[in-house]
């Protein structure tokens, strides 16, 4: 392995061969380098001594119960106004009937996010995931971005800790990581102005975390954020998972540009750029225990190869995904098994099926053809 000939990477390369945490400044000279073999040498190093040469991946899907949304984030293609012509809002026999076509797959989490509704009381949502599970106690139910959590506190003038704990009471399992998008306010008032801001966001997760509870953040990147816009984000990430621990998984979202206002004149992020902002996650989040490279949004091929560059998981099968595919993502829908095991194991990596917070997941026989259910056996850890 050559040293780089950067002094300043050089030095940001002993720091973390000493396992020390990178600063700002270190962050911005990991933004400015185009020596992509380096980051990709030190992402790796701290992924392999996070989690080994295992890559996890998820038997999941995900329900979008209604796209009318209350805000108008530029980047946002899969919006829609009350009366507009694409507008839905899925009734309670179609919401059962995801979670039972979820269940008969195999699948051990249901992710559940959509719009902020005009008309829709706090109570449909509640119920959504009180109803859930009381059908299917099993499914985890990974529900609610922070912003809806923001949301339903203005619907109800509640505090955001006495709903968490309500809807967990109703089955809630864990909280995703959308909303967070880019939390500096330069950018962040250009791009989805009025809806939670950074401090909102994180404040949501803090509550959730001091319950007791688990959560993933993300970041929306390729748009109009500049490196350092990047870096502060990561920053006020890591700042709150050394208060609480309570973060898995940090999600870079590589932007997709059609079909909103925002993506006029923009193209898709590059497949150095999604690299590099995947090891760059991966170096200043020293405190996350797991980076994700999404492949619904990476592509099935970016996500292959950023398992050398930090990221030790692909997330699931996913099946019925919106929100990308409404921004023109051209992968997929869904995976199968055999699929995601197959892109882990030609990238060198020991696929783990894991459930949401990431506990192994043994079946009593494989699900590698797609309508094959698993049973559950075992959760180890
Ligand atoms: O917050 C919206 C993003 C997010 C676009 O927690 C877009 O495991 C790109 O957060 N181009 C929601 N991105 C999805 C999300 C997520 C996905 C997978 C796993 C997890 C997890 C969380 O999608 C939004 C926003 O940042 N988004 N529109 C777009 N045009
Ligand atoms: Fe609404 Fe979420 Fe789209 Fe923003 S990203 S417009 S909050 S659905």
């Amino acid at each position: 392995m050559t040293a780089p000939t950067d002094p300043k990477l050089a030095a940001i390369r002993d720091k973390v061969h000493a396992g020390e945490r990178l600063t700002f400044d270190d962050g911005l000279a990991l933004e400015a380098t185009s020596d992509l073999f380096t980051l990709g040498e030190l992402a790796n190093l701290v992924r392999e001594r996070k989690n080994g040469s295992v890559t996890f991946y998820n038997v999941n899907t995900h329900l979008n119960p209604t796209n009318v949304c209350v805000y108008r984030c530029a980047f946002c293609s899969f919006r829609s106004d009350l009366k507009g012509p694409t507008g839905y809002v899925m009734t309670d026999e179609q919401i059962l009937g995801r979670a039972r076509e979820a269940t008969e797959r195999g699948c051990t989490e249901l992710h559940v996010v959509g719009g902020l509704h005009h008309q829709l009381p706090y109570e449909w949502y509640l119920n959504i995931i009180a109803s859930i599970h009381r059908e299917f106690p099993d499914l985890h139910l990974k529900a609610w971005t922070a912003v809806e959590w923001d949301w339903f506190e203005k619907l109800t003038k509640r505090s955001t800790r006495d709903l968490l704990a309500e809807m967990r009471d109703a089955g809630l399992g864990s909280l995703p990581g959308g909303g967070a998008e880019i939390f500096h306010p330069e950018v962040r008032s250009k791009i989805c102005d009025y809806k939670a801001d950074a401090d909102q966001w994180l404040g949501v997760h803090r509550t959730w975390h001091e319950l007791g509870g688990k959560s993933n953040a993300t970041m929306l990147y390729g748009h109009i954020e500049r490196p350092e816009h990047r870096i502060d984000h990561l920053l006020r990430l890591r700042g709150l998972q050394d208060e609480t621990g309570g973060f898995q998984t940090f999600i870079p979202l590589a932007f997709h540009p059609s079909n909103n206002p925002l993506g006029k004149g923009i193209p898709k992020p590059s497949g150095m750029m999604d690299l590099k902002v995947m090891a760059v996650s991966r170096l200043m989040l020293d405190n996350f225990p797991h980076i994700k490279a999404y492949w619904q949004m990476l592509t099935a091929k970016v996500a292959q190869v950023a398992q050398s560059w930090g990221a030790d998981d692909i997330d699931g099968t996913v099946v019925h995904e919106k929100i990308y595919h409404a921004a023109g993502s051209d992968s997929p829908q869904e995976m199968t098994v055999a699929d995601l095991r197959r892109l882990i194991e030609e990238a060198g990596r020991v696929p783990v099926e894991r459930d949401t917070l990431y506990r192994e997941v043994v079946r009593d026989q494989p699900v590698g053809k797609r309508w094959q259910t698993g049973r559950r056996l075992v959760t180890l850890n």
